[in-house]
């Protein structure tokens, strides 16, 4: 298992929105910030205007990055690489990778870089040499072409991503396309230091491939955290012992169910998390990346209909909930948007427009979890799910916390477990005895720390 990333609170940034830092690597054609996104939009995020944030995100409680691809490649979402060994110049160039990790690390905060191997982009050179040569070229059989010459219309004849041409997908029955991404992955953890990697399609990948991905990120470091990018079910790849842990999309399904759509009453929301738990090994659940959202699905505030509640109530169980949570950039103050691309808009930097209560809260829950070993590694007890509340304890390292979320209009009463004095991590209130008054919409984390009766 890997240790840090129990006690982890993820950042999700897509590298072209978040923040420029130097208008001098900018792009041709670059937009003026916060336009609205078209797919083919390019806003001039770079490495360094993360850097310069770093204080930001270090007091929203953010302990580790996940960035998506930041490697040489034509479009704003880099899932096309052209050169895996460079960053793209239009995020710094790979100075800009070497002095962001060192400052993330002088902090005590780590970054995961988005690893695309099931295929490349269209530019890649050894692409290029086949477009160039035919079957003349040493890396014909680095890619799954379907006759003696490469067609790209009115259908492309060899294997790509979705299809899509420009995106062909490597050969991995081919031993050296293995030992060539394989040298990615060694070489970005050796030369800067990296955290670990989130691998792009995993389910797309053969297992035993993704078991050497996993392999050689742990000799290069036994405490790098290997992610896979799951949107269904992935007990599999636990058994295949290749990752460390997944987006936990199948989690988001719930959360959305229960709280932004209102799908689900509590009982079936209590039942799903439980199906997921079981179905993954006890260490695996704990190093989980328990999203809300990502660059490939709508925004949570906007599932909700820009009701924030909705939000602030799935935050405060991402937060006490077994696994990382991870904020999606730009969710803590507010940002909205629907399908990609408009889940990609530029973080909004002028703090007028920030959702200051949202904020606030956030940065809370991040801080609570921090402060509580229980949250990050307690055992799980459900406590209640009935209608629209659900309640359960977090049990561990000398402290017991109830958590309770009332996704409905009605006020509840909360009933303390065990005596003792009970603090709300949130308002800092005491309860000796309950009952506890909870809110419509409303939710409380309290904390029974041993010893105290
Ligand atoms: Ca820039």
């Amino acid at each position: 298992m890997v240790d840090w990333v129990q006690d982890a609170v993820f950042y999700q940034i897509f590298p072209d929105r978040f923040c420029n830092g130097d208008v001098g690597n900018d792009p041709p054609g670059t937009r003026p910030w916060g336009e609205v996104p078209t797919r083919e939009s390019t806003f001039g995020g770079d490495l360094l205007g993360i850097a310069e944030k770093l204080d930001y995100l270090e007091s929203l409680g953010v302990t580790a990055l996940y960035l998506t691809p930041i490697f040489k490649a034509p479009t704003n979402h880099k899932y096309d690489t052209e050169d895996y060994f460079q960053v793209d110049p239009a995020f710094g160039g790979n100075e800009a990778l070497r002095e962001l990790v060192t400052a993330l690390h002088a902090r005590g905060m780590r970054i995961v870089l988005d690893g695309v191997f099931n295929h490349c982009g269209e530019r890649h050179p050894f692409f290029q040499d086949v477009l160039k040569k035919g079957r003349a070229s040493p890396y014909w059989n680095w890619f799954t072409i379907w006759g003696d010459r490469v067609v790209r219309e009115p259908e492309p004849n060899y294997a790509c991503w979705a299809g899509v041409p420009t995106m062909p997908e490597w050969n991995h029955r081919n031993p050296k396309v293995r030992e060539y991404l394989l040298s990615v992955v060694r070489h970005w953890i050796r030369e800067c230091g990296i955290d670990g990697w989130r691998l792009d399609t995993v389910e797309y990948l053969p297992p035993d491939f993704v078991r050497g991905v996993y392999r050689v990120a742990k000799e290069e470091r036994p405490d790098a955290y290997v992610l896979g990018e799951v949107m269904g079910m992935a007990a599999s790849w636990f058994k295949h012992g290749a990752l460390d842990g997944v987006m936990n999309y199948r989690l988001r399904d719930g959360i959305v169910a229960f709280f932004a759509r209102g799908e689900w009453p509590a009982e079936t929301f209590a039942h799903h998390l439980y199906a997921i738990r079981r179905s993954y090994p006890p260490d695996s659940n704990f190093t989980m990346y328990n999203l809300l959202g990502s660059h490939d699905v709508p925004r949570f505030l906007t599932l909700c209909g820009g009701d924030r509640r909705w939000l602030l109530l799935a935050a405060a169980f991402l937060f006490s909930y077994i696994g990382a949570p991870a904020i999606y950039y730009g969710d803590e103050v507010g940002l909205t948007g629907g399908e990609d691309p408009d889940c990609r808009r530029c973080f909004p930097w002028e703090e007028a427009r920030w959702d200051r209560a949202l904020l606030e809260t956030f940065r809370r829950l991040a801080r609570i979890r921090l402060v509580s070993p229980a949250l990050r590694r307690g055992s799980f007890k459900l406590v209640a799910a009935r209608d629209r509340l659900l309640s359960f304890l977090r049990v561990g390292e000398g402290e017991e916390v109830l958590v309770t979320l009332n996704a409905g209009d009605r006020a509840e009463r909360i009933s303390l477990p065990s005596p003792g004095l009970w603090q709300d991590l949130i308002t800092e209130e005491g309860f000796r005895g309950g009952p506890v008054p909870l809110e419509p919409f409303g939710f409380r984390i309290l904390r029974r720390a041993a010893g105290t009766a």
